[in-house]
């Protein structure tokens, strides 16, 4: 019976030079004054990506930072490609935010093999094809799963007519925000039978697209409601796209979404939004923390998760101000 619990001498080695192995399969990071640091961004058309990218810049000089930072302008492969320059011109350390989920596992891996400790910011990886704590150290970012689910309970508790009809404006298909913040969202909102999903379809999270996107699905269901987008860009886009066809955007439909941007929260001011969950695109402090913890020598948690607040008409005005 208590045969499961015995372990052989054998075993309880194997084990333990396995974990010596996870252990140190991870490229170490040598503490000194200054870094070259690789900040390889995926895009530049919206304020939050411009937010994190100068959240590097502002983070540099107090980090002792030599920051390289490129702009792969929405293709992955040039993301790729930006990272094999970085490891090329001789970077220490590299925060990666992932465009998709897939494309970028080979970067993940060659940074990897080149010996240089990476961190996930603000997107992941497939988790079954790169591991923190094995490819790559960390990744530093939201739980967007929680984010979807938070907008589902704001909307299943705001909502005050009898049938919600969601049209859902999804994120870059294939990006961890996208498939998680549709997750939480979908699981929970099913949970009450008044509402109901119509539509779900790609706005690349961008404003454009997400106005176009919207344009067309209002034809196809003129009776839609509630809009949750799965960023700010995207939730603009939509109203745009809803007063240009003669709707009362926080009137006779809800428009929800996530970010926190500036003109989400003046639209929330001004009465056209009615939510937006928080995520944050201030990495560089976060980044600047975690690798001087890593160079010190100190484990680093496999997902260093970034907290989110939600912002509402109660509290929007108060942080405005803080918003970009
Ligand atoms: O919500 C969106 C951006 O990856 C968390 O990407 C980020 C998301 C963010 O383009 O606005």
């Amino acid at each position: 019976m208590h045969r499961r619990h015995l372990m052989t001498g054998a075993t309880a080695l194997a084990i333990c030079l396995g974990t010596l192995a996870a252990a140190q399969s991870l490229p170490p990071l040598e503490q000194k004054e200054r870094y070259k640091v690789g900040f390889a961004q995926m895009e530049s058309n919206n304020p939050w990506r411009i937010a994190e990218t100068k959240s590097f810049q502002d983070t540099a000089a107090s980090c002792g930072w030599d920051l390289i930072a490129t702009d792969a302008a929405g293709s992955a492969a040039k993301q790729v490609a930006d990272v094999d320059s970085m490891i090329a011109q001789g970077i220490d350390v590299l925060f990666l935010p992932p465009r998709e989920e897939k494309p970028l596992i080979p970067a993940v891996k060659k940074a990897r093999a080149a010996g240089i400790p990476t961190f996930l910011v603000d997107r992941s990886v497939d988790p079954d094809a790169a591991k923190p704590g094995e490819d790559y150290v960390a990744f530093l970012g939201s739980d967007f799963i929680d984010q979807g689910r938070r907008v589902a309970e704001w909307v299943i508790e705001n909502f005050d007519g009898d049938k919600g009809i969601i049209v859902e404006l999804e994120g870059t298909t294939g990006s961890s925000p996208a498939n998680d913040r549709k997750q939480g969202f979908d699981e929970r909102i099913v949970q009450d039978d008044r509402f109901e999903i119509v539509a779900s379809q790609t706005g690349d999270f961008a404003r454009d697209l997400g106005r176009q996107v919207m344009e067309t699905l209002l034809q196809a269901h003129p009776d839609v409601n509630i809009v949750y987008a799965h960023n700010d860009e995207m939730a603009i886009g939509a109203i745009q796209a809803l007063e240009l066809a003669g709707r009362s955007p926080g009137e006779d439909v809800l428009v929800v979404s996530i970010d926190g941007t500036r003109d989400a929260l003046q639209a929330i001011i001004d009465g056209k939004m009615g939510v937006t969950v928080e995520s944050s695109p201030f990495f560089g402090p976060l980044g600047c923390e975690v690798m001087k913890r890593y160079a010190a020598g100190e484990e680093i948690e496999p997902w260093v998760q970034v907290k989110d607040r939600i912002f509402t008409a109660e509290n929007a005005a108060d942080h405005i101000d803080e918003a970009y």
